[in-house]
């Protein structure tokens, strides 16, 4: 996937009409969009169908997909229908409910995420020792994108060593959480930025003091 400016907003608000009025703003910009729950939830699958269509921009729904593999599929193979071009899958449950998604997105010609380690302090317990071998499995499977954490950047580093220079690393928690784009952006592909962006006063000038922020 193609990020404008290395940058991907989090479109974490929870009505269509801040959403639309906030990707309109920025969108001189970005060009990738992820959705997750709180907006999805507020206003349905439609708002994944809508900015899509209003802003012909990349989006990436971000459900944290973590069900046995029936189930996944029914949940990739809905969101990919509404028009997400990617799913963010979580890699904890295992190979075969990952496969699930792979194989919904491979029909569809859209993409996986792999989620290996997250953002919050809370991770360092259980996903922290897990990350490393759920990021080998995403090698041994042949996944090409992943998602790792802005706020911890040795455990960013470590997940680039094991998937590699040609995989495609998504990293949120620069800004509110803490983590600087500039040095993100040494490990990953694109950092996600949410609410950086949407609470500012000017989400678009907020955009570009970040795209001043990682130039050399
Ligand atoms: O590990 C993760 N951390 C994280 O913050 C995985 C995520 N998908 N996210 C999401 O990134 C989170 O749900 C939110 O949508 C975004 C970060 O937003 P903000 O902290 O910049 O507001």
């Amino acid at each position: 996937m193609e990020v404008k400016n290395k940058i991907i907003l989090a479109l974490d608000v929870q009505n269509m009409e801040s959403a639309l009025k906030i990707v309109e703003d920025v969108s001189d910009y970005l060009d990738t969009i992820k959705i997750g729950y709180p907006l999805a939830l507020a206003e349905g699958l439609g708002s994944i169908t809508r900015i899509k269509k209003e802003f012909n921009c990349n989006v990436i729904a971000d459900f944290k997909v973590a069900d046995i593999p029936e189930t996944n599929t029914k949940i990739a193979d809905l969101t990919f229908q509404a028009g997400a071009d990617a799913l963010i899958v979580h890699g904890f449950v295992g190979g075969d409910s990952v496969e699930a998604c792979l194989e919904s997105a491979q029909k569809q010609r859209k993409e996986v995420f792999l989620l290996t380690e997250m953002s919050h302090p809370g991770a360092s317990r259980f996903l922290k020792p897990a990350a490393e071998d759920i990021a080998t499995m995403g090698v041994e499977m042949g996944i090409k994108n992943y998602v790792a954490p802005a706020t911890k950047l040795d455990r960013l580093r470590k997940i680039r060593e094991i998937v590699g220079d040609d995989a495609f690393i998504i990293s949120p928690g620069v800004g509110a959480q803490g983590g600087s784009a500039k040095k993100t952006l040494q490990f990953a592909d694109a950092a996600i930025v949410g609410r950086s962006i949407y609470l500012s006063e000017s989400p678009k000038n907020a955009v570009k003091s970040i795209i001043d922020s990682i130039k050399p």
